[in-house]
């Protein structure tokens, strides 16, 4: 009798894509609301990136009017705390304003071969720290549906900042059923306090995010 080998079907190798969170000149050093050694990362995400056939990447991309900076709440400074749509809101100084060199994509980083750019923040109302969904869960960048649409399994994450916009966009990709992995050495943490960053892959871990190290990928 015969036995029949199943013929290699490529559409049954789960998709992989790398996603690149908010690697902006704001967060970097020099920028707005710069992240200790932000850039450090740029020339690693650009080997990373030769090997991932799909790459994406989000853009904090705020109006000048947005209720998450201190400026636009009289009295209030950086760091305070507000309730912005019924959500608690730490408030930054003002960054990433739309068509502002702040908000322009580092510029050593290799952006040839991006499939898309998710950008998000616009909406004045509300933060938006993941890539996915706004703060309330209700504006969608639509990235979800297009990862989806593309047949994208696996989700490697990277960039900017690893304690809040990475973190979230971890969180919200495994609750829209990604397989999420983090890739630790391609991220650097705010850290308002010291350990968010590490509390940040703690709490990413536990959601069911794999953390792993660029040498595992390149
Ligand atoms: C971010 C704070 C405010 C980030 C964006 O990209 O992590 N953090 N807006
Ligand atoms: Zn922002």
């Amino acid at each position: 009798m015969q036995t029949r080998i199943p013929k290699e079907n490529t559409h049954q190798t789960p998709m992989k894509a790398l996603l690149i969170v908010d690697m902006q000149n704001d967060f970097v050093p020099g920028g707005a609301l710069a992240v200790k050694d932000g850039d450090e990362i740029v020339p690693l995400i650009n080997r990373l990136q030769k090997s991932f056939d799909f790459v994406v990447a989000t853009q904090d991309w705020h109006p000048d009017d947005h209720g998450s900076f201190a400026v636009n709440h009289e009295g209030k400074k950086i760091g305070d705390f507000i309730t912005l749509a019924g959500t608690p809101q730490i408030l930054w100084p003002a960054h990433c304003i739309q068509d502002s060199e702040g908000a322009a994509f580092h510029p050593f980083l290799n952006k040839s071969n991006w499939k898309a750019i998710f950008q998000k923040g616009t909406n004045p109302e509300v933060d938006s720290y993941s890539g996915f969904y706004d703060n309330n869960r209700k504006g969608d960048t639509g990235l979800s549906a297009y990862l989806k649409e593309a047949g994208v399994q696996k989700l490697y994450v990277c960039g900017l900042a690893l304690d809040y916009c990475v973190k979230f966009t971890v969180l919200d990709g495994i609750s829209e059923g990604f397989q999420v992995f983090l890739i630790a050495d391609a991220t650097k943490a705010v850290n308002l306090q010291p350990d968010d960053g590490y509390n940040a892959l703690r709490e990413m871990e536990s959601a069911g995010a794999v953390i792993l190290k660029s040498e595992e990928l390149i």
